[in-house]
């Protein structure tokens, strides 16, 4: 594997970036290695500066549920940009992926689009105590809602390997109102209610977690979380961010069968373009200037590009539903074939999936850093060295997409079948 080119930005990156990066993870620190620059992307490959090519796993974090410069919506961005790359007005297209969104999911009875999930959650938790006049919020440890103050409390994603259990930079009264609880501890969030439930505003949760890597809701979990949000007169956000048209178009929420007050959506919605959602119920969203109080606005919110993008993606997940049974059949195959190993725990739901490095059950933050690290390291390089990017981090995703041909889901199985894992784990 040549890795000069790489190398030689990763250089003059670190003079000129912190870390060399625009994103932690980014980095490959957790794995010990410098990352490689990447030049262009089609369907399920990547190619470096170097003129290496891999499987992605990666696929951008999430958007890239239908592989890299997918035709269709790369052919309806090139016409949209000859119409002009921003207009800070309304447009006919922001009506268009608002009504897409909410047909999709009908608890998001109202929607505002913004940049980034971080800012879909900030201002989601705005509106939430806008409406409530309550401060509080809870969130779960190891659920990761972007970077906004208040939520990086027990964050995951970055927070997890980083080296840094929260953030430096934040007030200790910024994180004041933000209760945590253990995931899927039903227990912990009752007695939380039982103190503080008449000053939460909100819950927040990702309804299938996927930053501590991808954790499962146990039966029951959602529910409880919807009865007692409801029975305290607390709005229930699901953050999905991810999830949000990668469960299935009507996201964790219509996979679970539960109704939020209120949602966040990024990633996919955006098509690959920086674009988020937030919204929910009609009185709540009414709070939202220039309806109501709670200020939040954006120079580039709804932008014509991003919003072409999103609605060329949701228009071919929508008229090929049948998409999403293929994308889980292939993370099913991928996830049998790491089970056959010992020492391995495997999460998977849809086209999500984990492979923690323990063998014990991964339920929660606590059994997710019981994963041996270095291990995990071992098997990035093992992956990568057979062309295959996989996240450079226990505690992400991996994602599965449309494009994954059936050649590169057989070389991804040889390759997890000739796992050694004495070597991994250096028995
Ligand atoms: N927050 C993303 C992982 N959960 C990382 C995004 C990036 O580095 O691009």
């Amino acid at each position: 594997m040549r890795t000069e080119i790489s190398e030689d930005l990763y250089e003059k990156a670190c003079t000129l970036m912190p870390g060399g990066v625009n994103s932690p993870v980014r980095a490959f620190r957790s794995v010990g290695r410098i990352p490689f620059f990447v030049k262009s992307a089609k369907g399920d490959r990547l190619m470096d500066e170097d003129g290496n090519e891999w499987i992605d796993y990666v696929c951008s974090w999430g958007p890239g549920i239908l592989g890299h410069a997918y035709p269709e919506v790369v052919q309806k961005v090139r016409e949209a940009v000859l119409d002009g790359l921003t207009f800070g007005t309304p447009t006919r297209k922001e009506v268009e992926l608002a009504e897409m969104i909410c047909g999709c999911m009908p608890s998001m009875e109202k929607i505002r689009l913004v940049n980034s999930g971080t800012e879909a959650v900030m201002s989601a938790v705005r509106a939430a105590r806008g409406y409530t006049g309550r401060s509080r919020i809870v969130k779960f440890r190891g659920c990761y809602h972007g970077h906004s103050d208040g939520l990086l409390v027990k964050a995951g994603s970055g927070l997890l390997t980083g080296g840094v259990p929260d953030s430096d930079g934040i007030p200790a009264s910024y994180t004041a109102h933000t209760l945590v609880a253990p995931y899927n501890d039903t227990q912990r969030v009752a007695e939380i209610f039982r103190e503080y439930g008449q000053e939460i505003a909100c819950l927040i949760v990702e309804p299938v977690a996927a930053n501590m890597g991808v954790v499962l809701p146990e039966k029951g979990f959602l529910e409880f979380l919807r009865e007692i949000t409801e029975r305290y007169g607390a709005v229930l956000i699901f953050d999905e961010v991810i999830t949000g048209f990668r469960l299935g178009l009507g996201g964790a929420q219509e996979y679970y069968h539960i109704r939020p007050d209120m949602t966040t959506l990024g990633k996919i919605a955006g098509g690959g373009m920086p674009l988020a959602a937030y919204g929910g119920r009609r009185e709540i969203m009414d709070c939202i200037a220039p309806l109501g109080n709670v200020y939040q606005a954006g120079t580039l919110s709804g932008n014509p590009i991003a919003t072409t993008a999103g609605i060329a993606t949701l228009s071919v997940l929508m008229d090929q539903p049948e998409i999403y049974t293929q994308i889980e059949e292939k993370a099913e195959k991928l996830a049998d074939a790491y089970r056959s190993h010992a020492g391995l725990w495997v999460n998977q739901i849809g086209s999500l999936l984990s492979v923690f490095f323990t063998d014990r059950t991964v339920r929660d933050y606590s059994s997710a850093v019981f994963s041996n690290v270095d291990a995990y390291a071992a098997y990035f390089e093992y992956m990568l060295e057979n062309g295959i990017y996989v996240a450079p981090s226990q505690f992400e995703a991996m994602f599965v997409s449309s494009a994954h041909t059936r050649e590169d889901i057989e070389l991804t199985l040889q390759c997890i079948r000739g796992l050694d894992m004495q070597k991994i784990y250096k028995w």
